[in-house]
């Protein structure tokens, strides 16, 4: 081979050495499911438990379970993906406590860049659509839930986010603290 094509072939090894290097470093293999950190969990442990605080723009109210207890329930039975077992839970419409708020319940046009974000007391928190929330739209419902299978929430409440149709519990936020409408830029 003559010299010019033997420092040609050279450079190129190196370099194709040197972008697999990178290519390692940028983009290291995937580690298994069960050696990821569980990064979709709370990270605080729950706070005491505090009233539940909604929001939408300057509007706002707060209940405490006495409070809720004595508004109108709706029960609800859902398949546990986790547990792997049906639990019966009950509460209140997420939309009824939004209403009164000013959320329209018959969203249209622009109401539907509303979303709601719940969050538990320790800091997880997660987003459904105005859309899922309300019955005038979707086929599911959503409540914020006090009992399940006849019993306060204990550990978990006292409320809990629950929704149907869910195949995993992710949404079921725990210890529910706050609720806040948002509006999607
Ligand atoms: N407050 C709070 N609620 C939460 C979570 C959390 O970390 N904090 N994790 C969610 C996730 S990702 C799941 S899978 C379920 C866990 O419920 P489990 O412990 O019964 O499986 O709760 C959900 N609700
Ligand atoms: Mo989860």
């Amino acid at each position: 081979m003559p010299r010019i094509a033997q420092k040609i072939a050279l450079m190129t090894a190196l370099a194709v050495s040197a972008a697999a290097a990178w290519s390692q470093a940028a983009n290291p293999p995937a580690k298994p499911m069960d050696e990821m950190a569980p990064m979709h969990h709370g990270t605080k442990p729950p706070g005491p438990a505090s009233p539940l605080k909604i929001t939408f723009g300057e509007q706002s109210a707060e209940f405490t379970p006495e409070k809720l207890a004595a508004l109108p329930h709706t029960t609800i039975t859902v398949y546990n993906g986790h547990e792997k077992a049906s639990q019966t839970f009950s509460g209140v419409p997420l939309i009824d406590l939004l209403k009164p708020l000013g959320v329209n319940d018959q969203p249209r046009g622009k109401d539907f860049r509303l979303y709601v974000e719940a969050e538990g007391s320790d800091g997880y928190f997660v987003v459904y659509s105005i859309a899922e929330v309300t019955p005038f739209i979707h086929d599911g419902t959503v409540i914020v839930a006090d009992t399940v299978d006849g019993k306060p929430i204990a550990d978990s409440g006292p409320f809990q986010l629950v929704a149907t149709g869910e195949k995993h519990p992710a949404r079921w936020v725990r210890n529910l603290v706050a609720i806040r409408v948002q509006h999607a830029e």
